[in-house]
């Protein structure tokens, strides 16, 4: 089992031990500090960390100024996709849930690109007919997250099978949330990483809740690690606003699966700050004081708190961070706002390998109608019988 004795452990009991580096002084336990977090890799989590937050609140604007149509914020959660995006290597693959899209950003995938895709206009690579905030990137090896609850695992451990039979070393990583370990799909990935023995690492974030669905509603088992130890795949439960304890537990997990060593399971304690979408007001199913007790341990305040015992970080270097990235988001919106739709014709390619050649009759004379129309025409619905 990678839960392993160490100092900073708070509890004996594997079923519950969480795995923590950050103490509450914002010093961390030289114990079990990543030898690989210099300080040039904590300054640059910290700024995706802070882009990071400062983007999901400037969607949510956008949204609720009718300006885009949905977002799915990670507020409170940043510490999990950051440390995944410093964690993976380029040939590894990332399959989201619902609060992982920002990976590909520290992948280096452009942020315009990105804020395009939530427009869903002419910039953005998946040409508009994803649903807001499902981002995917193929030049980093990240596939869409799924809307429905689930079918990203299987996914992840397949491509980890592939990767397995075709003896690269590379991994795949696969996300959920608490409320999708009660999917059957949850249940057939873990069976088949762990019979198989996968290079895969299964994140669950268990932010505690499932839109209004409560955690210990959600399941009756004690702890969301304890499903993995059932299923025979080494298991840890991790503090999941610690950015130094997840990028320590993900490394030794992406270490395993590459050394074919097998599946790991995460559970990364955490709590969704924001609400579960722009769609969804939180304040009817949960506390104000429920939320003020999470917000005091909040993962980018709690790694800032680290830099600056490091001595890495100054108040007015916070300030002038925040202003260069509230810039940088601003202008990429202020570009991506601008572009048009997705050119019509799009409409009529992906499905085929080339569309010219391949393309059925029926379709090449759709494409042909739907191209005579005047720029400004629109497709009028039939009138109702
Ligand atoms: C198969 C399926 N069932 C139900 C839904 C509706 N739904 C969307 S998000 C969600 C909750 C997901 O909770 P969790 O897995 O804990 O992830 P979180 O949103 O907390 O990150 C549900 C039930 C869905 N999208 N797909």
């Amino acid at each position: 089992m990678i839960i392993a004795p160490h100092a900073s452990l708070r509890d004996s009991d594997p079923d519950v031990v969480l795995f923590t580096v950050l103490r509450p002084d914002g010093s961390a336990d030289a114990a079990t500090c990543p030898a690989s977090l210099t300080a040039e890799v904590l300054r640059m989590a910290y700024r995706h960390m802070r882009r990071l937050r400062l983007l999901d609140a400037r969607m949510v604007v956008l949204q609720r100024q009718g300006r885009i149509g949905f977002y799915g914020a990670c507020t409170g959660q940043e510490a999990v996709p950051i440390a995944t995006g410093l964690v993976a290597q380029k040939d590894d693959w990332v399959f989201p849930a619902l609060r992982e899209q920002s990976v590909m950003l520290v992948r280096g995938y452009p942020l315009r690109a990105f804020v395009a895709q939530v427009f869903g206009n002419a910039g953005d690579g998946q040409k508009g007919r994803q649903m807001p905030s499902h981002q995917a990137g193929k030049s980093v090896h990240q596939v869409s997250w799924s809307s429905c609850i689930g079918p990203q695992l299987p996914h992840a451990v397949g491509a980890a099978m592939a990767m397995k039979l075709r003896h690269d070393a590379c991994v795949s990583f696969g996300f959920c949330g608490d409320g999708a370990t009660s999917q059957p799909d949850f249940h057939a990935a873990m069976l088949f990483a762990a019979r198989f023995q996968a290079p895969v690492v299964i994140v669950c974030q268990n932010n505690h809740w499932a839109i209004s669905v409560p955690t210990e509603r959600q399941t009756a088992s004690r702890t969301i690690a304890v499903k993995g130890r059932a299923y025979g795949i080494p298991s840890v439960r991790v503090d999941g606003n610690d950015l130094l304890a997840v990028y320590k537990v993900l490394e030794d997990a992406a270490g395993r699966a590459r050394r074919g060593e097998g599946p790991t399971f995460v559970e990364a304690v955490t709590y969704r700050i924001g609400a579960h979408s722009t769609s969804d007001d939180p304040t009817r199913y949960r506390s104000d004081a429920e939320v003020d007790a999470w917000k005091k341990k909040d993962p980018v305040d709690r790694l800032a708190k680290h830099l600056r015992f490091l001595g890495l970080l100054t108040e007015s270097d916070e300030a002038k961070l925040d202003e260069e990235l509230t810039a940088e988001i601003a202008e990429a919106v202020r570009d991506v706002e601008a572009m048009g739709a997705p050119p019509r014709a799009s409409l009529f390619e992906d499905v085929y390998a080339t569309v010219d050649s391949i393309l059925p009759f029926h379709l090449r004379e759709q494409r042909e109608q739907l191209l005579a129309l005047s720029p400004l025409s629109r497709v009028e619905a039939p009138p109702r019988a």
